[in-house]
């Protein structure tokens, strides 16, 4: 990195940790809240696979700030733990955490009460270890989830991929893919598709891997990703992301392909804004504020690249990736970025009233299978 332009003020938050957000992630108290859901009709997201597969990990490490090296003292689950997510973070769901160990089969498994209302199942599977076990778990798994809620969407984690080289990883997931989708077909059940991730909590695999998880979950999906079509287009922006600050899970991005190394130059710059923010800043009456409407930063790499991040609401951050050259017309860049916030802003707008909507005939509305964002 050749430079670091700390171009605008910033706001911090007092009791912090290098390297975390501070537990009272600060903002502007008069923005409209997130959730005035009811905790059902929020989705459920599933984690389910063997015993130490890394289904707990992988929650606490994108959703709780845990250092991967500290997963090493996590104890086995031993009864489904349930998260809501939506209090710190702009997407709403419920990730369920289940114990390795768990008996399809017992009593005490209600697979309908489990199933339905789910908008997603991922199933970790460990690729450090033999895993036909956890295949004959994946199979029953889905076979009885689908028959329950076929609308549910498969994501298959083959995970701790960070003992692997590069070719071990691409054969492991071809004869994952190859067995689990086999013998799905054998079991006439050609329709129940999986999709299949390469993760590790050691780099941001996971992290784009659970992006892409919670982004088919959302159903402006395509408004979204047409908007930041739009201002990249206008902009000339090579790439760019909506961030959920917290989590730094991208909850979209514009259609030009990801690759990993934007995505994660993107979370680390998400990462230094904040904690210089958090040390640093502090907003107009002087309390400490560690993200507020006048976030922003540029960083300029010594590759003629420049990185550029903008508050866009309480949640959600804009990280662009453009030439230093086209940076030149920062001014248009600020008034179609301006724009587009505006326009997210009407999307929202419409998701708030669809929910207050949705409160008031929710007695004969099926319970959400998608997250609306
Ligand atoms: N190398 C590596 N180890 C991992 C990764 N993810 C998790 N682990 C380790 O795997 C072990 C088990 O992790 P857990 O998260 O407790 O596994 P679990 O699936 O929740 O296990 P149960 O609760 O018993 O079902 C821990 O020692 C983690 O540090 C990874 O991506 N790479
Ligand atoms: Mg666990």
């Amino acid at each position: 990195m050749a430079s670091y332009d700390e171009d605008e003020d910033f706001a911090g938050s007092g009791s912090y940790v290098v390297g975390s957000f501070p537990k009272d992630f600060g903002y502007s108290e008069d923005r409209e809240e997130p959730s005035s859901q009811s905790d059902e009709s929020k989705p459920k997201i599933l984690l389910m696979g063997l015993r130490r597969s890394g289904k707990s990990s992988i929650l606490k490490v994108v959703f709780h700030k845990m250092s991967p090296n500290e997963t090493l003292f996590l104890e086995s689950t031993n009864k489904i733990v349930k998260d809501d997510i939506s209090n710190s973070s702009f997407v709403q769901f419920r990730i369920w955490d289940f114990p390795g160990q768990i008996d399809f089969f017992g009593h005490d498994f209600d697979s309908d009460q489990i199933f339905s209302g789910c908008g997603s199942l991922v199933f970790v599977i460990d690729a450090q270890d033999d895993y036909m076990d956890a295949l004959t778990k994946l199979h029953q798994t889905v076979t009885r989830a689908y028959k329950v809620n076929p609308n549910i969407k498969f994501e298959v984690f083959i995970h701790k991929v960070d003992g692997l080289t590069d070719d071990h990883k691409i054969d492991t997931q071809r004869d994952i893919h190859q067995r689990a989708t086999g013998e799905l077909e054998d079991a006439g059940l050609e329709n129940l598709q999986l999709s299949f991730y390469l993760t590790s909590i050691y780099d941001h695999s996971v992290f784009e891997a659970f992006s892409k998880v919670v982004q088919k979950l959302i159903v402006q999906l395509p408004t979204l990703e047409n908007l930041l079509n739009i201002l990249i287009q206008h902009s000339a922006i090579e790439k760019a992301f909506l961030f959920d600050v917290v989590s730094k899970i991208y909850i979209a991005t514009d259609s030009a392909p990801v690759d990993m190394q934007s995505y994660e130059l993107c979370c680390d710059m998400i990462d230094v804004v904040i904690d210089v923010s958090c040390i640093y800043g502090l907003n107009e009456s002087g309390d400490p504020n560690a993200y507020d409407t006048e976030t922003a930063s540029v960083i300029r790499l010594n590759n003629s690249t420049v990185c550029y991040l903008r508050e866009v609401n309480r949640f959600l951050a804009l990280v662009c990736i453009l030439r230093e050259d086209n940076f030149s017309k920062h001014g248009l860049i600020d008034y179609n970025f301006h724009c587009f916030r505006q326009a997210i802003q009407e999307v929202f707008d419409l998701r708030q009233q669809a929910r207050e909507q949705g409160i008031r005939d929710s007695s004969s509305r099926p319970k959400g299978e998608s997250l609306v964002v």
